[in-house]
């Protein structure tokens, strides 16, 4: 099994703690403030990620997952017991298991993702029920080089990239990341993305802005960690949660507002909020099959097939 191990392709510049620190201080020293969404993922942001799947409002999740389960057999009737695959941003890897269990013949499955927590505890539920399935868990993130073992080179690969977590990266990020994942897998690979369709303003609104406020707690947990894992003092009550379209860079935006004029600590460091000043946590991309072929051209592939699901509309696209 160590022969299977990925390998990054340089020696990490930093691990993952260190580029948290460094990331929140120059997200909050920048004007306007930002922070990565991938900062989102601790063991309770996995969580709460998952809750919001089950909110009435998300409907991405579950148009996927019936569209998943609608194609299989399609996604799947080219692989053999040779294929590998990999999926970027595993999580809970519950849609992996539509794949799983319309190709049992599958031996090696490679999931990577950035929490730890969500990554083990994944793991062990497929391998308890998909015995036959070696499964080579990497905790890490994606959007930092890796390169494919030796031993896996020969073998045949496909890529996974459901969720539409490709519409948190701004168009050049995206191109830059599928082409990664090309250098990755290899020319002959194919890589199953899931994105996320542009439509109405008010079904997107809603998707980020869930009654429940499930959405507003997965997005105020990332001031809990910092408060946690980097010393930080912010009083989440004295923030806000915002999601709003930008219809001309067809994007729904997530912020956290400041209620009012304050002065944070974090990372050793203090940082001024003005009253209303936001802290720019997350974009989701919306995609038409026309920018999605687009983006995808652009970063080497061409798109195989597409399916869009019925309405609230998501998309499935088979690059090769
Ligand atoms: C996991 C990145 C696809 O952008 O829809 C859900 C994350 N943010 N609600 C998305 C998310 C707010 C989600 N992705």
């Amino acid at each position: 099994r160590a022969s299977l191990r990925l390998a990054r392709d340089h020696a990490p510049a930093e691990s993952l703690d260190e580029a948290f620190t460094s990331d929140v201080i120059a997200g909050l020293s920048a004007q306007p403030k930002s922070l990565s969404p991938k900062y989102f993922y601790d063991a309770a942001g996995s969580d709460l990620f998952e809750a919001i799947c089950r909110t009435p409002e998300y409907y991405p999740t579950r148009s996927e997952t019936r569209l998943l389960r609608d194609i299989a057999d399609e996604l799947v009737a080219d692989w053999t017991a040779d294929t590998v695959l990999f999926e970027f941003g595993s999580g809970a890897s519950d849609k992996t298991r539509i794949l799983l269990d319309a190709c049992p013949a599958l031996r090696t499955y490679v999931p990577i993702d950035i929490s730890p927590d969500a990554l083990h505890a994944a793991t062990m539920r497929l391998q308890s029920n998909y015995p036959q399935l070696e499964v080579v868990p990497l905790v890490g993130d994606f959007t930092q080089p890796l390169s494919r073992p030796e031993a896996l080179k020969t073998r045949p690969c496909v890529g996974f990239f459901p969720g539409s977590t490709i519409g948190n990266f701004n168009p050049d990020e995206a191109r830059d990341l599928l082409r990664a994942f090309r250098q990755l897998l290899g020319e002959e690979a194919q890589l199953i993305v899931g994105a996320d369709m542009d439509k109405d303003a008010a079904t997107l609104h809603a998707a980020y802005d869930d009654a429940a406020g499930v959405t507003a707690a997965f997005n105020k947990n990332l001031l809990v960690r910092m408060n946690r894992e980097l010393q930080g003092d912010f009083d989440v009550d004295a923030f806000a949660h915002l999601a709003l379209w930008n219809d001309e860079r067809a994007r729904i935006e997530m912020h956290l507002v400041s209620r009012r004029d304050q002065v944070v600590a974090v990372a050793g460091q203090r940082f001024h909020f003005a009253a209303g000043e936001t802290l720019h946590t997350e974009n989701s991309h919306k995609f038409t099959p026309q920018s999605f072929a687009a983006l995808c051209r652009d970063a080497g592939w061409r798109v195989a097939r597409q399916w869009i699901s019925p309405p609230p509309a998501f998309g499935v696209f088979v690059l090769s």
